[in-house]
């Protein structure tokens, strides 16, 4: 079952050194032959490069002279026969070359479509398919980290096993209701005890994963405060470079301004939001709607106040807001090179002097951070939000699996939602279960040649 034969640049468009098409599908070799001539590709020893000129047949005009390799099925990554080309990196050559190829009838690939195929053949299961695509997006060290360990298959082991014992559940629920006569029926305590314990350990892994998950997109962290306290500042400083206005003037950020950054190691999603206050100005709600919106992504918020300063209004008007439910504070007193008095207690903690303007007290905000995070020991799992939809599922199953056995209900109603369980993560880990739209969801956010 191997796919027609596509094509794809590998490496990113543009002039480089190199530049690598990357080819797959069955009969690929009798469309390269006619731009190698001489000794047959076919021939050529397996997974070895070999410098060869390639030439443009309707002309015979050598283009380029390039490094060929032959990757024979089902030895390769996507399990078919598959080749690479290495050309030099001229951004009309590739074109060029692009264009040759597929005058000679390949395709070219859609996004993810290699992963692609290397599921349907078994190579990878959907979880480390995606790692494919986290590990090139992956913005620090733990992302790296986290990416491999799916792609090694731990996350698809952890998952397997997990599987295995609700599939072990299902079935002595399904001897009990089929054979009640033949096995040691199982009462009913038990069998509640089993699923209240799989339960749990779905929601720790779900949990888990879910702050994984921020280790390699980047933990929200929102700037808040009233106007002039110097939130903008603060985000300047951490994100290295003068992104957002700062002035004098009460009032100046509007928009939300959103920044990936590493900050000491940290993975962050920055976000710096309009000053809070009562204003008649639309320009300014519109801003403060747009940070109560920003809020909500917020895994931990930088409350920013200076001491001498009102914020006891801005305070109360964010208590209504909407927000995640484990949001971490941290209570920043600014502009302390202008303090004559110790600042008043603040409502919550922990709490950090600072001045945003000198850098005095960066260091401490960086330790309150990682304790915040508690970042010592970044977690071994990280879901994808489609992983994590999917497990959600599953919880959501063995949730009503557990209220229709407290209820008293006939036990083939809460067999047949642990059933349903053991699919959604089938759909994770077995290529049977996966549909079409699906695979179509999740690769097309792949880039091509990937
Ligand atoms: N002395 C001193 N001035 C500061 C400090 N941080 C910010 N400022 C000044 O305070 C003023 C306001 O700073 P911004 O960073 O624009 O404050 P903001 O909270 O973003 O203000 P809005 O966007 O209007 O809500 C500017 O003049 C800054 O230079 C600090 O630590 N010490
Ligand atoms: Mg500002």
């Amino acid at each position: 079952m191997s796919g027609d034969p596509i094509v794809a640049l590998a490496t990113a468009p543009g002039i480089g050194a190199i530049a690598v098409f990357r080819i797959s599908g069955s009969g690929s070799f009798e469309r390269l032959r006619p731009l190698f001539p001489g000794k047959d590709p076919v021939h050529q020893p397996p997974r070895t490069l070999i410098l060869r000129p390639l030439v443009d047949p309707s002309t015979g005009e050598e283009v380029d002279r390039v490094l060929l390799v032959r990757f024979p099925a089902p030895h390769s990554y996507t399990g078919e026969e598959m080749w690479e080309i290495h050309t030099h990196g001229g951004w009309w050559l590739t074109r060029r070359i692009l264009q040759l190829l597929l005058d000679q009838g390949f395709r070219e690939a859609r996004p993810g479509e290699f992963t692609y195929r290397a599921v349907l053949h078994g190579k990878m299961d959907l979880l480390q398919a995606q790692a494919v695509n986290e590990l090139v997006q992956a913005g620090s060290d733990q992302g790296i980290r986290l990416a491999m360990a799916r792609m090694r298959g731990e996350t698809s082991e952890t998952l397997r096993a997990f599987r295995e014992r609700l599939m072990g559940l299902w079935m002595e629920m399904e001897a009990n209701l089929n054979f009640p006569e033949e096995v040691p029926t199982l009462d009913e305590r038990t069998l509640k005890g089993r699923l209240e314990a799989l339960l749990r350990d779905l929601s720790r892994m779900l949990e888990e994963g879910e702050q994984g998950a921020r280790w390699v997109q980047g933990h929200g962290l929102v700037i808040l405060g009233p106007p002039n306290a110097g939130k903008s500042t603060l985000f300047n400083r951490m994100i290295g470079e003068e992104r957002a206005i700062v002035t004098p003037v009460p009032g100046t950020t509007r928009d939300v301004l959103r920044e990936r950054v590493i900050w000491r190691g940290l993975p962050l999603t920055l976000l710096d939001t309009a000053g809070i206050r009562r204003s008649e100005d639309p320009v300014e709600q519109e801003g403060m709607q747009r940070a109560r919106q920003a809020f909500r992504e917020a895994d931990v918020v930088f409350w920013v106040a200076v001491p001498q300063e009102p914020w006891q209004e801005a305070w109360e008007a964010i208590q209504g807001w909407e927000r995640n439910k484990d949001v971490q504070w941290v209570w920043i007193w600014n502009k302390a090179d202008l303090w004559t008095a110790p600042p008043p207690t603040s409502p919550v903690t922990p709490v950090v002097h600072l001045s945003a303007r000198t850098g005095q007290g960066m260091d401490a905000l960086e330790r309150v951070l990682r304790e915040r995070l508690k970042a010592g020991a970044p977690p071994s799992l990280a879901w994808s939000p489609f992983d994590a939809a999917r497990l959600r599922r599953a919880r959501q199953h063995l949730l009503e699996a557990q209220t229709w056995m407290t209820q008293g209900a006939p036990l083939e109603v809460a067999a047949q939602s642990v059933r349903e369980a053991v699919r959604e993560l089938a759909t994770l880990l077995d290529l049977e279960d996966i549909h079409e739209a699906l695979l179509d969801e999740l690769f097309s956010s792949f880039c091509i040649g990937k």
